[in-house]
């Protein structure tokens, strides 16, 4: 059925003499302690008995029914939950060759359901009402808050009723805007319960962002707050919102309502400007409100949430997921990849305005009534120890971050670490961007003592949960991969002409068949949907990353192939930041390209020319960064502006980026070929003024 079959196949069934081998059997039989040999990690023989998928053979069974048999293997699953009516025949239905018409991908059809009411009523029937579903985590040391399920239900109810009452209807966009305060993931399940389709903007974007995200999906309101602390400064959200409501009412959409929480733990009482009929303080409001709601009963396949991520144009994309797939996908992946059980505490330092946050601080735990720490703050705040100080207060079990943390982290020293206890931890996870050996190794032997699985996942916006990712107890780890796919998803590497490679090889990642948590379009643009993600590949889905196979079968991921930079985990199109250094007037063109970081993984490094006449200056240099954090948001800064009489461009103008990287990264003897250039002397221009 599928080429990654027969490599876990061939890897679990050879003769026991290897030495690599015999570790392996051994890990079946259950009696390995952690060891390391070559660039295996075992997990523990206590470990994997415990685990939900103890060994590599109980995997391939499982894998293997789902990929025979999608639609009995996810039914299975989804029975589980509380489906109002059952979803009807087929189970699923796909087709993801461009040749063979629209792309389309449907889970669960004609099935009702609700995905709040799976994540709070369910589970409160089942006993778990006053366990804690989220502890919260200030900024400041001291300050936190928990809901239990009965709490977090009624705190979700109000609000549901309120958006109900200002008329917010079932497929309405609400835009939330907040920072990590436990009214973010409410007033995401608030707008489930309602069957509202939820667009959150991570409160790192400025209001150009902002007012674009609003203009696109036009919600009838948006919710966000005053202000917020991180680390030691103060940032005025709702002075951000205003610019950004000012701008699109301007441009023809204004918005109803903004509903705004009184963050308390923004100390600092400044006057929040007000527009009368338009803003209101949630505490005024909503607290006032029933604390309990009717469910709308939603179709498998309406829409639960828009999420807006860069892609290779200017343009971001609003990714759409529905409801019946993604709920069984988060749930069932959360569950597996983290070898969940009802005991865990479990904390993802993700904010709630990229995917992560949605699939794994919001919906797959609390879809498994997990306990939830939800962080206001920075890790560095008041110092570099603080998330190990969090990890024992609330004896997290699991903890899931990013490489770019790691890295950060493991600079400031290991005092930080050893300093805390860390006896809870049970579960390291990883995710944004291929997390390198070293800094693998730092986080499994110092942060987790040696004992801790690291569930390294593969995954993206539009994937809605794991890909690709190790199932904690089931496999022995290499350093930096991300091992293997998930039940039901069939990963490919194909070549440049989109066919499939088989044993070991590197290549384009692609995806073969759908699986249930998968984005199902781009909001009001599917033709962009099938273009961006269909076409490049026909007949399969195009991850836009680079992945190798190893002997044994494990992926490696290898970064973006297109033209997207990681930076910190945070995607951003090159084309954004183009068109934003561009709009300064005293830019003429601008080429960015990403350059390796220490730290943040890719580093944003920007050649710029000038109108001409206009002199080059660190005056200059300063607003063009300006101007990038103005437009996108401040992770979006260049790190390096490069500034470029010319670009080296091919006769027909193409801006030759592949000569820009090298420039970049100061890889000035693998130039290449140059002499297709327009004018080839730019070139050394650049060299030269590359360090001035
Ligand atoms: C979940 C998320 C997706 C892109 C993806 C890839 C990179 C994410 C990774 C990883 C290597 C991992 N990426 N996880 N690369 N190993 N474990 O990050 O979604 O923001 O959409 O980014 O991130 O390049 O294509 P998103």
């Amino acid at each position: 059925t599928s080429n990654h079959l027969q490599h876990v196949e061939s890897l679990a069934t050879l003769p026991s003499g290897a030495g690599r081998i015999s570790k392996l059997n051994a890990v079946i039989l259950g009696e390995s302690l952690a060891s390391e040999e070559d660039d295996l990690v075992f997990p523990s023989g206590d470990f994997s008995r415990q685990a939900h998928v103890p060994s590599p053979q109980k995997y391939l069974d499982m894998y293997k029914m789902s990929i025979e048999d999608p639609a009995g293997f996810w039914s299975d699953i989804a029975s589980q939950f509380y489906w109002k009516q059952r979803w009807g025949q087929p189970v699923y239905s796909e087709n993801l060759d461009i040749r063979k018409g629209r792309i389309k991908i449907e889970w669960f059809k004609g099935g009702m359901t609700n995905i709040c009411y799976n994540c709070l009523d369910r589970n409160i029937e089942s006993g778990n009402g006053e366990k804690t579903a989220l502890f919260w985590e200030g900024n400041e040391p001291g300050d936190d808050g928990n809901l239990t399920y009965n709490q977090l239900l009624q705190r979700v109810c109000q609000l549901a009723n309120y958006l109900k009452d200002i008329g917010v209807k079932k497929g309405d966009a609400v835009v939330i805007y907040l920072p990590m305060l436990m009214e973010l993931p409410i007033a995401m399940l608030a707008c489930a319960r309602i069957g509202a389709v939820h667009s959150v903007v991570f409160a790192g974007f400025s209001a150009e962002s902002l007012a674009q995200r609003i203009m696109d999906c036009k919600p009838k309101v948006v919710i966000t707050c005053n202000a917020v602390r991180r680390g030691s400064k103060i940032i005025y959200l709702k002075d951000i919102v205003d610019a950004a409501l000012a701008d699109s009412a301007q441009n023809g959409f204004a918005v109803d309502v903004c509903l705004t929480y009184e963050n308390c733990s923004a100390l600092e009482k400044v006057k929040t400007k007000w527009q009368e009929g338009r803003d209101t303080w949630w505490q005024d409001v909503v607290t006032k409100y029933p604390t309990t709601c009717d469910v709308e009963w939603v179709d498998a396949e309406d829409p639960l949430f828009l999420l807006y991520t860069s892609g290779s144009t200017g343009k971001p994309k609003g990714v759409l997921h529905t409801t019946g797939g993604y709920m069984v996908y988060t749930a069932t992946t959360f569950k597996y990849a983290f070898d969940y059980k009802p005991s865990d505490i479990y904390w993802c330092t993700a904010d709630c305005g990229w995917i992560t946050g949605h699939s794994y601080v919001t919906y797959g735990p609390l879809l498994n009534a997990a306990t939830v720490v939800v962080f206001e703050g920075a890790p560095n705040y008041p110092d570099s120890g603080r998330c190990w100080d969090i990890v024992d207060k609330y004896k997290v079990s699991i903890f899931y971050t990013a490489p770019t943390l790691v890295r950060s982290l493991m600079r400031e020293g290991d005092e930080y670490v050893t300093r805390y206890s860390r006896k809870s931890l049970r579960i390291l996870g990883s995710v944004g961007e291929p997390i390198n050996p070293s800094a693998w190794r730092w986080f499994y032997n110092l942060v987790g003592d040696s004992r801790c699985p690291i569930s390294d996942t593969w995954w993206q916006t539009e994937t809605g949960g794991f890909m690709i990712t190790p199932l904690p107890g089931a496999w022995p780890q290499k350093p930096g991969s991300a091992t293997f796919p998930f039940f039901g998803v069939q990963p490919v590497i194909v070549d440049e002409k989109g066919v499939e490679i088989e044993g070991e090889c590197s290549g384009y990642l692609c995806v073969k068949s759908s699986w249930p948590g998968a984005f199902r379009t781009l909001y009001g643009d599917h033709e962009r949907y099938e273009t961006t993600y269909f076409s490049a590949f026909p007949g399969y889905y195009f991850s836009g990353d680079g992945c190798s196979r190893d002997k044994d079968g494990y992926h490696w991921l290898t970064g973006r192939v297109d033209d997207v930079i990681n930076v910190s985990g945070h995607r951003i199109g090159t084309a954004e930041v183009e068109s934003a250094l561009v709009s300064h007037p005293q830019c003429a063109e601008a080429a960015v390209v990403g350059v390796e970081h220490e730290v943040k993984g890719q580093g944003i490094y920007a050649f710029v020319t000038l109108v001409e006449g206009v002199p080059y200056s660190e005056d200059l240099r300063k607003s063009l960064v300006l101007t990038v954090r103005n437009q996108i948001g401040a992770f979006a800064a260049p790190d390096k502006i490069h500034w470029a009489p010319g670009l080296p461009k091919t006769r027909s103008g193409k801006i030759m980026r592949r000569i820009l990287r090298k420039i970049a990264s100061r890889q000035l003897d693998e130039l290449g070929d140059t002499s297709t250039l327009a004018d080839p002397s730019v070139v050394d221009q650049l060299i030269a003024l590359a360090d001035s």
